[in-house]
């Protein structure tokens, strides 16, 4: 299937990873990449040299490129955005902010730039900054959103732009896919299906808790402090929500969270760990290959699509 996505990133179908914090390592994003669509390894929080490791151990594994995801309230940003030049990567995405300040010199660099924005504001300012598209990323994904829904936000921004425009945030299979490429988008993004690739190295728990979860099983954490986080209810959720509703200061709540995302992922710890999902969690159903999954998604996709 060929879009302007496909076309500007030269990848086989127009599905991208999302650079998720922990999650999007680089045995996942080579996988990805290696079936056609484009593996994102996430920074995260993680230190830049930590990022320049992933990148070099990710070429080993597959000769198609994959692109970084920069996490902007990442300490380390300005070191990864360099660290991204260094290495030679071709595609950025970026989270939680404005990439403004690294514009010109990724773009110096030849590379793609692509920013993952919750508004049409934000996307208006990062096509007028040079953005090569962008990521529109409703309230329905897993991990920090915005407030409008996919099925709003997608429409808006394609109006609003004339960059390329990828949707995300509830997608994860071939009807959401088809709906995306109705809204007006170019491409799709999906996290929460990717979570439980066999490529991915996040503990078996953790999968286990993304396939049972239902369709209201996620809760928004942080709200209160500018910080909303989705992620799947359990006893952490239940704890900081109710810290939260008595009015409980930001570094109260902050402590409870610190490391928690790395004890669900690393750990497995499903009881106190961040467990970071989209609303989509529901219809994720089994463990699969990356590549069972893109074929799988774009086979029911064409079909809808009435493209074979
Ligand atoms: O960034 C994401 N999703 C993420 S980042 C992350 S790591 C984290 N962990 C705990 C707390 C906070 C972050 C987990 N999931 N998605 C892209 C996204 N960007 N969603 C929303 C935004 C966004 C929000 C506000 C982008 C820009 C923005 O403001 C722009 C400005 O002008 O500052």
């Amino acid at each position: 299937m060929k879009t302007k996505i496909t076309e500007l990133l030269g990848i086989e179908y127009p599905i991208i990873q999302g650079g998720m914090a922990w999650v999007a390592e680089y045995h996942l994003a080579s996988a990805v990449s290696e079936a056609g669509g484009l593996g994102i390894i996430g920074a995260g929080g993680a230190p830049a040299s930590f990022v320049r490791e992933q990148i070099q151990k990710g070429k080993e594994l597959t000769d198609k490129p994959c692109g970084v995801n920069v996490m902007l309230m990442n300490p380390e940003a300005d070191q990864i955005a360099q660290v991204i030049v260094e290495e030679g990567v071709k595609v950025v995405t970026t989270g939680a902010g404005n990439p403004g300040k690294y514009m010109a010199m990724w773009k110096e660099a030849g590379i793609k730039v692509i920013p993952v924005v919750a508004s049409v504001g934000l996307a208006r300012m990062m096509e007028r900054a040079g953005a090569d598209a962008v990521v529109a990323e409703g309230t329905e994904s897993g991990g920090h959103i915005g407030a409008a829904t996919t099925m709003t936000l997608v429409p808006q921004v394609v109006d609003a732009v004339h960059i390329p425009v990828i949707a995300a945030g509830g997608i994860a299979d071939g009807r959401g896919f088809a709906a995306a490429i109705m809204l007006g988008a170019e491409a799709v993004q999906m996290g929460t299906r990717f979570v439980v690739a066999k490529e991915s190295i996040v503990h078996e728990n953790y999968k286990k808790k993304v396939i049972a979860a239902k369709d209201i099983d996620s809760e928004v954490t942080g709200m209160t402090h500018g910080h909303p986080v989705r992620q799947i209810r359990n006893n952490m959720t239940r704890e900081y929500l109710k810290l939260e509703k008595a009015g409980a200061p930001f570094e109260e709540l902050e402590h409870l969270t610190l490391g928690a995302l790395r004890k669900a992922v690393v750990e497995g710890d499903v009881i106190n760990g961040t467990l970071m999902a989209g609303q989509i969690a529901g219809l994720v159903k089994q463990e699969q290959t990356c590549a069972e999954m893109i074929q799988e998604i774009m086979t029911q996709a064409e079909k809808l699509l009435k493209l074979s």
